[in-house]
């Protein structure tokens, strides 16, 4: 089972994440527990480039979405389909619709070609549930501000207009509107245990 969790920055993604894999560990279940972009030492590198190049002002649009998508074709090749073949749940933080929302609808290039970059990069993998942590963008935002003047290193992927996460937070709701069967919108307001009760509830656990 592939699960992912996706939102906008500080909707609560890795808390959720940490919740239900302890609680899937303590009913006996093998998680495997990874992100992306990351989740190999590939992705990670990666990742450290698309957040704290110290030239990532000068990093195209291109560019920056052929790095997530290499560091996906990484990640399923050498993490989640071994996994998945091995019977483990695999819980991911964001996947193939954070490049639908963020690159596309958040930087403006076409859906379409979008999409089939994600078939490439995952051999046609795809999520079995998807939880979409839905929150206003002003909410996150401030989360990320509290880390960020908690100590936490400036992050470019934070560092863009409200607009464009607006942009993206609606292009959640609407992949969240065309695929009800596959995307649970959780409202991300709430506190974490409530939350977390919502996506237990799910039948997929039972
Ligand atoms: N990206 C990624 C793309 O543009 N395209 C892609 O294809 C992919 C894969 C990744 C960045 O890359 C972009 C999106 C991102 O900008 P990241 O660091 O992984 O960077 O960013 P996020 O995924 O946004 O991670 P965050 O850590 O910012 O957010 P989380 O994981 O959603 O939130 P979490 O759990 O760390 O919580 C954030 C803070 O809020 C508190 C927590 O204690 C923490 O302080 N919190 C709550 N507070 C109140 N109520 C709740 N329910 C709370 N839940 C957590």
């Amino acid at each position: 089972m592939l699960i992912t969790f996706e939102g906008s920055e500080g909707a609560g993604k890795s808390t959720q994440i940490r919740l239900l894999a302890d609680t899937l560990r303590a009913r006996g279940r093998t998680v495997v527990l990874t992100r992306e972009p990351g989740g190999t030492d590939f992705g990670e590198e990666v990742r450290n480039i698309l957040k704290h190049a110290p030239y990532g002002d000068r990093l195209t649009d291109e560019a920056e979405l052929l790095l997530f998508i290499a560091a996906r074709a990484q990640i399923v090749r050498e993490v989640i389909r071994p996994a998945l073949k091995r019977g483990d749940v695999v819980l991911c933080d964001r996947f193939t619709d954070s490049t639908v929302a963020y690159q596309g609808a958040g930087r403006g290039m076409p859906e379409d070609f979008i999409r089939s970059l994600n078939t490439f990069a995952t051999g046609g993998i795809s999520p079995d549930r998807t939880y979409l942590l839905d929150l206003p963008a002003e909410v996150g935002l401030a989360r990320a501000r509290r880390r960020a003047e908690a100590g936490a290193p400036a992050d470019r992927m934070e560092g863009m207009q409200r607009e464009f996460y607006d942009r993206v937070a609606d292009c959640y709701r609407r992949l969240a509107a065309e695929a009800p069967e596959r995307i649970r919108t959780l409202d991300a307001t709430l506190p974490p245990e409530a939350v977390f009760s919502h996506i237990i509830a799910d039948s997929i656990f039972r």
